[in-house]
């Protein structure tokens, strides 16, 4: 397969205005008729040159079945056409039309990327480059163009039919038949195109937007759905608020609509006036969908929303720039989370994702900048360094120049590219230039793969009273790029005196001038070395540094103690940092355990680590101290509270071992719980029961009701962890008692990793109860796929064959195969068993659906971190993939890449 690369980015030869498009949808073949307005975009010949060719991409599921140019329809001779190309020469001056038509079987389209069915209605997805499934088409988002969409299909079967803008004209036709015309009236790319046909139910409301603008705003799902619509339409209105209040962005159109699908590749798509979503970002009832599902509708909602500026009206001009409108797009939906809810909890929600999961991609063979430099597959790029890394970076912007500096960036980038497909360096000139400051070193993070390590190192001069930082930096090699340049990290910080009380900062520039940071500051660390001094420190501080989060960066200090982090878990002003010296602390602890029992023989089971954890100190008496003041202080919430209390991820911990066994990691990880349960067991049971739900209370999704059930369900794990008779009884009566969903799945996911028949009762019932609710079985079976019972591996194998089980749906895929992933014990399994199961797995779907096979084999790309016996065998199911016969390009793309 073909690398494309950043560096031959060219613009077309040509460029569309307009496009018609008309679907004629039936049962076995749907005809695309479209009529393009070609203009020519060459520039100047040279004497005697001919004009250049126009190349349409196409794939080979879309059928060629007629093609004229100017009016004439062209001959087969007369163009070249293979699979994947259109190629028309001999083409008039100046411009003119291209009128292409093409053949579908979407009933057929199991890799749900251009024109496909889900639960029988036709629906679309085009980016980044499904459009070209569809029609021959320019399929680049630096060509905009103007749509009018004519689709036609059978009442009965297909009542609602949409695209993107206004709807124009709709009528009856013979046959049963009917048809609707829309138009949207802003150019945009092919990738943001999308149709619906099907037989949905709508719910609707209205949004007056801040011009007196009245928006229809219309939900579609299926009707059993319909009761479940409310939230998103809530968080829909929430956003067009938050969108105007913060940004002053206004909705555009007189019509908004969201479809749900069953059958989606990702979370949800932002075509124009149309947005498609997977139906478990939509849904959502206080029985079937937990806090944590309502959470992220409202944020996937917001984030959808939101594109329409960063993504739509401004937009990609070539897809290594996609962090320009997904990074940008996720900073918006982060900051309209924290400003809906808690700002604090939402910092720490999205730095824990960071760490989990974009530290290891950065870290491994898949390690790229938030702008890559080369694809194979442009799907497997929308990865979390693009997303998650990307709006840290975006973030970074924000914390230098504050929000007002940032809105006036904002502001200038949509003056400046308003309708215009731009790029990332476009989006820093902006900044830089409403700012009138200088971002160059800011600028390298976009072409710089792997996480910067920061290291401080403190010292005070009490005669002086002066206090000195001595911050370095320098970032790993990553596959391809060997050197790196120092960049550009905020280090917004704070110094706490003896009370725990900031003190007032005063920076000694190198001019010597002062200047006074109030009590949280921002340095502006940008070489590979540098010092900061303050001056007036009367003590010496505990420093408080990267607060929250500043910069995705790993941070090292020296001469950090325990009692430093105890006392900054005590005291901060800065909630992100309370809750990260917690997490320091633990992961000092867990990093220190684990090296005791690994060193202690091969006896892995929970009592002989246990006994080595134990002979090497435990968990110290000040630990568990601590975690006792943080359940017990009052000033701090329960979702806050939760956070606090649980212990860094394995994952997160691996980069710190060379050649882990995720397995003994995980003994070490449940010791450190299970001693922690025992001794705040009466400080935990007390929190359940102050916590617990009054009679007859409803469910409400506010951060309050929310915050209850995460310390609530926090304390029931915890104690869950001592597999106490007594404990386990109460669990499943809570588990058969449960309300809502979240306090349901609370406790069965407890029950799960017991071993016994309450766990065997418990999900027989579960499914039971839900076995007409597809969303619910999602939770269903990835909490027996996650789950770290012995032994888990037959048991999964039996659920590939459950009737509840459809290896065709992305999202049955995820829940199963990438649940599966992530257990420490059962795919990690010292027999191989859980590799041989997942590179089954990865080539059978594989052959249905490339996107959602790519995911899956990722689950290998950490190879490295572990022992040399898993390593071994992970590798070989690598090469066992790599060299398998009719591979998609997906699949090669990630596979080849791990192995390197
Ligand atoms: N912009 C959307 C990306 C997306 C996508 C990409 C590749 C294949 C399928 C896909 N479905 C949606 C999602 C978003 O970031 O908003
Ligand atoms: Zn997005």
């Amino acid at each position: 397969p073909q690398q494309k690369f950043r560096k031959d980015y060219a613009p077309p030869p040509y460029t569309i205005s307009t496009v018609h498009l008309d679907f004629i949808l039936e049962e076995e073949t749907t005809t695309v008729s479209s009529r393009l307005r070609v203009l020519p975009n060459y520039g100047l010949l040279e004497e005697g040159a001919s004009r250049p060719a126009l190349k349409l991409d196409g794939r080979k599921d879309a059928k060629l079945v007629r093609v004229a140019v100017a009016g004439n329809e062209l001959a087969e001779g007369q163009y070249t056409a293979t699979e994947k190309q259109l190629t028309l020469n001999n083409l008039p001056p100046g411009e003119f039309e291209v009128e292409v038509v093409t053949e579908l079987r979407p009933q057929d389209n199991s890799l749900l990327e251009g024109l496909y069915k889900s639960s029988g209605n036709f629906c679309t997805q085009c980016e980044a480059e499904g459009f070209r499934g569809i029609t021959f088409f320019l399929d680049r988002p630096d060509v905009m163009a103007k749509y009018t969409t004519r689709i036609e299909a059978d009442e009965a079967n297909y009542p609602v039919l949409l695209s993107n803008g206004n709807l124009k004209e709709s009528g009856k036709l013979e046959g049963g038949r009917h048809y609707a015309v829309w138009e949207d009236p802003f150019p945009k790319p092919c990738y943001l195109f999308a149709l619906v046909a099907g037989k949905l139910s709508m719910k609707e409301r209205s949004f007056t937007t801040c011009s007196g603008r009245e928006v229809a705003l219309r939900i579609f799902v299926q009707e059993n759905n319909l009761s479940k619509v409310d939230h998103a339409l809530e968080s829909l209105i929430k956003s067009m608020k938050w969108d105007e209040d913060t940004f002053g962005r206004e909705y555009d159109l007189d019509l908004f609509n969201i479809v749900a699908v069953d059958d989606f590749n990702m979370g949800a798509m932002e075509n124009k006036a149309l947005n498609i979503f997977n139906s478990r970002l939509v849904l959502a009832s206080p029985e079937t969908a937990t806090d944590l599902d309502y959470s992220r509708i409202e944020g996937v909602v917001g984030h959808e929303y939101f594109h329409n500026w960063t993504g739509n009206r401004v937009t990609c001009r070539d897809w290594f720039q996609l962090t320009l409108k997904e990074g940008l797009t996720v900073f918006r939906d982060q900051e309209f989370t924290a400003d809906m809810n808690s700002r604090a909890v939402k910092r720490i929600e999205d730095v824990m994702v960071l760490r989990n999961s974009q530290f290891t991609e950065d870290a491994g063979p898949m390690a790229h900048p938030i702008r890559p430099e080369s694809y194979i597959k442009m799907d497997n790029f929308y990865t979390v360094t693009v997303y998650e890394k990307g709006a840290e970076i975006v973030r970074l912007y924000d914390t230098l120049l504050g929000k007002e500096g940032f809105r006036k960036g904002m502001d200038l980038y949509f003056q400046r590219y308003d309708g215009h497909a731009v790029t990332c360096d476009d989006f820093l000139a902006a900044m830089a230039d409403a700012n009138n400051v200088n971002l160059d070193t800011l600028g390298r993070w976009y072409s710089q793969a792997g996480t910067p390590n920061l290291h401080v190192s403190t010292s005070y001069d009490a005669a002086a009273k002066t206090y000195t930082l001595f911050c370095r930096q320098n970032t790993a090699p990553s596959p391809g790029q060997d050197v790196k340049q120092p960049v550009l990290i905020p280090i917004k910080l704070g110094l706490l005196g003896p009370d725990g009380a900031d003190l007032p900062l005063r920076l000694r520039g190198s001019d010597g001038s002062v200047t006074d940071l109030g009590t949280t500051g921002v340095l502006r660390f940008e070489e590979a070395e540098s010092s900061f001094q303050f001056e007036g420190v009367e003590v010496e501080p505990v420093p408080s540094l990267l607060r929250g989060f500043s910069a995705p960066v790993k941070m090292q200090v020296e001469g950090q103690t325990d009692e430093h982090l105890l006392f900054l878990l005590a005291h901060d002003s800065d909630p992100f940092n309370r809750w990260e010296s917690g997490q320091r602390l633990a992961r000092k602890l867990l990093l220190k355990l684990y090296a005791a029992a690994a060193a202690g023989g091969g006896d892995h089971s929970a009592k002989a680590v246990g006994e080595r954890c134990t002979a090497a100190g435990g968990v110290p008496d000040a630990f568990v101290g601590a975690y006792r003041a943080v359940l017990g202080d009052e000033t701090l919430d329960g979702s806050f509270k939760a956070m606090a209390v649980s212990l860094p991820t394995g994952n997160e911990l691996m980069d710190s071992i060379e050649g882990a066994d995720p397995p003994l990691l995980y003994q070490v990880r449940m010791f450190v719980v299970k001693q922690l349960a025992l001794q705040l067991r009466p400080e935990l049971e007390a929190l359940v029961a102050a916590n617990d739900d009054q009679p007859g209370e409803t469910y409400h999704f506010t951060a309050a009701a929310c915050a209850h059930r995460a310390i609530k369900n926090r304390c029931l794990a915890m104690l869950s962890s001592l597999e106490e008779p007594e404990i386990t009884h109460m669990l499943l009566n809570r588990f058969k008692a449960a309300t809502n969903m979240t306090d349901e799945i609370a406790a069965l996911s407890c029950l799960v990793e017991l071993a016994g028949p309450d766990r065997d009762t418990a999900l027989a019932a579960f499914y039971d109860k839900f076995k007409d609710e597809p969303l619910v079985l999602l939770k269903w079976l990835g909490l027996q796929a996650t789950s770290n019972a012995p032994g888990n591996v037959a048991l999964i194998k039996k659920l590939v064959d459950h009737p509840a089980f459809n290896i065709t749906n992305p999202n049955n895929c995820y829940s199963l195969f990438l649940g599966f992933g992530r257990s420490p014990v059962n795919f990690h399994a010292a027999d191989g068993s859980g590799y041989a199961f997942m590179g089954d797995a990865v080539l059978r779907v594989d052959t249905i659906n490339h996107q959602v096979a790519a995911r899956m084999v990722s689950a290998f790309s950490t190879w490295r971190q572990y022992d040399s016996e898993r390593q071994v065998m992970m590798r070989a199911q690598l090469e066992r993939i790599v060299s398998h016969p009719g591979l998609s390009d997906n699949v090669f793309e990630i596979a080849s890449k791990s192995l390197k």
